[in-house]
């Protein structure tokens, strides 16, 4: 089903979907997908524990309440859950030296020394979103778990990472079928206080406005294998950016051995690469480097076909809408 978009009355097309135009329109971008969701999936590894599934409608809460503007909620986090995070954190920490990229560690190490990094808490979205907008302007949301990939591209294009608060089952510290709070705090934020690469994540948000549901897919994909399980060379050797491999010590040591195979990275064939969200991938692509990454993605954002361009501007956080020249 497509929304259309009431309020861009120049574009011919009727069928275009509606999207955001301002920063506040994201209170809109929250279709939830429940296919992980503890309350519906019998595999979720929190199904079976009441405990569990009323902490997290708890945490669910705080995100359905959210306004964009609003302070970000803060969540006192249990010896339980901190512990999960601490087993989590001391395992991918000990091996990210030798298997993530230059940018990712760059930004880990500063997040340890300006943000409350480490073991021993769980960093508050408040204070992560804060330290994030003073180094690339990025922002975060409270969300409470997977969103369709429409409205999670959506938000990138206004440079807002939707994040999820609550923590994996601790009786699976090393999986999560579903974005965690490990994911977000660790596979993603160092990233996006990376210049180069918040841009990257930046555009392919800006493609996806009122894009169709074809197109939204292919984007989806491309975000999967770079943004979630992206490698890229670095200095002769293959190193990790993906969320998805920084996130899960399995993947990770696994994604950079020689048992998956590599391609190299190029829109065209990666955008209709069927993917894994069960199990590790078998098909990784590499990227010669973020800047060949960003203009290859550049190049084909430029062929989808939309009856209007998009400007963004930084000054008003919003969307302008122009026609098609
Ligand atoms: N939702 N909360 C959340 N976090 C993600 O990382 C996420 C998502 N929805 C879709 C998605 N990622 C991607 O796999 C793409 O479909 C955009
Ligand atoms: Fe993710």
């Amino acid at each position: 089903l497509q929304r259309v978009a009431e309020d861009v009355r120049s574009i011919p097309d009727e069928k275009v979907p509606w999207f955001p135009q301002q920063i506040k329109d994201l209170d809109r971008c929250n279709l939830l997908i429940t296919k992980f969701d503890p309350d519906m999936d019998e595999e979720h590894p929190g199904y079976s524990d009441p405990e569990y599934r009323k902490r997290r409608a708890f945490i669910s809460e705080l995100a359905f309440t959210y306004k964009q503007g609003d302070p970000l909620p803060t969540v006192e986090y249990t010896a339980e859950e901190i512990s999960t995070w601490r087993e989590v954190y001391r395992q991918l920490r000990s091996i990210y030296p030798g298997l993530a990229c230059r940018q990712f560690l760059d930004g880990l190490q500063q997040l340890e020394k300006e943000c409350g990094y480490g073991e021993d808490r769980i960093p508050q979205l408040r204070e992560v979103s804060a330290f994030l907008k003073e180094k690339t302007g990025f922002q975060l949301r409270p969300v409470a778990g997977l969103l369709s990939a429409r409205d999670f591209l959506y938000s990138l294009a206004f440079r807002v990472f939707q994040c999820t608060q609550y923590i994996r089952h601790a009786s699976a510290p090393m999986h999560s079928p579903e974005p965690d709070c490990c994911h977000e705090l660790l596979g993603h934020i160092p990233m996006l206080a990376d210049k180069e690469f918040a841009q990257f994540s930046q555009e392919i948000g800006l493609a996806s406005l009122g894009a169709s549901d074809e197109d939204i897919e292919k984007l989806s994909t491309l975000y999967w294998f770079t943004v979630e399980f992206g490698l890229c060379k670095q200095n002769g050797a293959v190193k990790a950016y993906g969320a998805g491999l920084l996130s899960s010590y399995g993947e990770l040591v696994y994604a950079l051995s020689n048992e998956p195979e590599y391609k190299p990275f190029n829109p065209e064939e990666t955008a209709v690469q069927p993917y894994q969200d069960q199990t590790y991938q078998p098909v990784y692509f590499v990227s010669e480097s973020f800047e060949d990454a960003k203009a290859k993605m550049r190049r084909y954002s430029a062929t989808i076909k939309r009856p209007f361009t998009v400007r963004y501007d930084p000054f008003t956080c919003s969307v302008e809408v122009l026609d098609q020249p």
